[in-house]
């Protein structure tokens, strides 16, 4: 994250903040709640990535319980193949997932 947005989101109080931007803030939580299990603080795991799935997104990714769909699904968000999920990879996951959730929800 750049200095000028971490800036911002630490002075953001929480009464003024909008749904939004709440969310964003979220997002980062999660993120970090998550990275702070094991090894880096700033990259998730495979382990993290799958306990994040099942705790945080249990009704989209029912198939997080199964290992070879979590291997499958860590493979694709691994973008520069690290091994390990970084922020912007995390957030590639969820603006996909919100993605595929929005057009799922307007092609009724
Ligand atoms: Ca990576």
């Amino acid at each position: 994250m750049s200095a000028d947005l971490f800036f911002f989101f630490h002075h953001l109080s929480k009464a003024t903040m909008t749904q939004l931007e709440t969310a964003m803030a979220m997002l980062m939580k999660t993120f970090d709640t998550y990275a702070a299990g094991e090894g880096s603080k700033d990259t998730l795991s495979k382990a993290e990535v799958k306990t994040l799935l099942e705790k945080e997104l249990p009704g989209l990714l029912k198939s997080a319980k199964n290992p070879g769909e979590v291997d499958k699904l860590f493979k694709s968000l691994d973008f520069n193949g690290d091994s390990e999920v970084d922020f912007s990879e995390f957030v590639v996951m969820v603006a996909a997932l919100t993605c595929a959730c929005h057009d799922r929800g307007s092609k009724k």
